[in-house]
């Protein structure tokens, strides 16, 4: 690790637990360019990974796919090979990537490459398309020079996969991060729970550079033990990230199929176009999550984070739990709880 990013990365171990200790800035919601915006505290991270690009006033989209580089290098987290594999055993990857321009790419149930964020950015860059998925995305992937990997589960992962095995059990477990976290296991180490559920693992990153130009990422290995050839809705362009650069930018995390079923980051920004604040635009887009099944949303999480071009920032979730990471020049790094639905 370069000694700049890992002294960032030290400066960046900052968790601050309520919006009470926040600084104001924060609070109200406003930042100054450049500004990057990631999910979870893991986001420190991405955040790094993505600081320098901003700092030495390159393009955002540079920026995120650093974030995601980074994350998914961090084999100890479960963004990437490091993650939990599907019920047969495989760790399958989901990311997409999209810039200032709406060109935008996506891989979904990609094997053995450990650079997913890498392979959408050149699906974007070398084809006519936006999203390729499982073998035919694995091809390309070498084809464009990224080497095959060897399949083997991380050692965290193979431990929480013989673990559920036991029973097998496949229902979504709200905010694996956290319960990590506060398990006193650290924000970067995942290891298995007593029900040996790990369910959610995703990277979203998203961030206006000092041009004002915005771009976002997605990466994950998707929910923990999910039926082989799921798909969430990390890799879908307007349901896990959407960027437009004249209203703003939104990333999500939590229960895929429920923001799938609102086109939940297209909601996001569609909101913000309509003259919403990040924050409102979150908060109605969670809203709505809730509204179509409030019986079923006590037992799923899902969250938006959003920065519009004014470098302004929200984010909101169905359940308390979720948390941010935000890095600007003025206050490089800091962890934020997110705002909730259900108290
Ligand atoms: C999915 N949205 O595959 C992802 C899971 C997630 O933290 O966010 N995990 O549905």
């Amino acid at each position: 690790m370069k000694k700049s990013r890992r002294r960032f990365l030290q400066n960046s171990l900052v968790l601050v637990p309520a919006l009470g200790c926040a600084p104001l800035s924060y609070l109200n919601g406003e930042a100054k360019k450049p500004l990057v915006l990631s999910t979870w505290d893991s986001g420190v991270i991405a955040n790094a990974g993505a600081w320098p690009v901003l700092q030495s006033e390159g393009r955002a989209l540079d920026a995120v796919e650093q974030g995601g580089i980074a994350i998914e290098d961090h084999i100890s987290c479960c963004v990437g090979l490091g993650g939990n594999p599907d019920r047969d055993g495989f760790v399958t990857l989901d990311a997409c990537i999209m810039d200032e321009k709406a060109n935008c790419g996506s891989v979904a149930f990609l094997e053995r490459i450990k650079h997913p964020v890498s392979v959408a950015r050149k699906v974007m860059e070398e084809t006519p398309h936006v999203m390729l998925v499982g073998e035919g995305a694995q091809q390309f992937a070498l084809e464009q020079g990224f080497p095959l990997e060897d399949g083997k589960l991380s050692p965290d992962a193979e431990k929480a996969y013989k673990k559920w095995l036991e029973k097998s059990a496949y229902k979504p477990v709200k905010n694996i991060e956290r319960t990590q976290l506060n398990k006193g296991k650290g924000p970067y180490a995942p290891s298995m729970f007593d029900d040996g559920s790990f369910n959610h693992d995703t990277m979203g990153t998203i961030c206006i550079d000092s041009h004002g130009d915005l771009s976002g990422m997605c990466t994950t290995s998707g929910m923990g033990f999910k039926m082989r050839g799921r798909v969430g809705d990390s890799p879908i362009i307007g349901s896990g990230l959407f960027v437009d650069n004249e209203a703003g930018a939104a990333v999500a995390t939590g229960q895929g199929e429920e923001i799938i079923r609102i086109s939940g980051c297209h909601l996001v920004v569609e909101l913000m176009r309509n003259g919403a604040t990040p924050q409102d635009a979150c908060e109605k887009a969670i809203a709505r999550i809730v509204k179509r099944d409030p019986v079923k949303a006590k037992d799923f999480q899902a969250c938006f984070i959003a920065i519009n071009k004014k470098g302004e920032h929200g984010a909101f979730a169905v359940h308390p739990g979720f948390n941010y990471t935000i890095s600007d020049m003025t206050q490089e790094n800091k962890v934020l709880d997110s705002k909730s639905y259900f108290s």
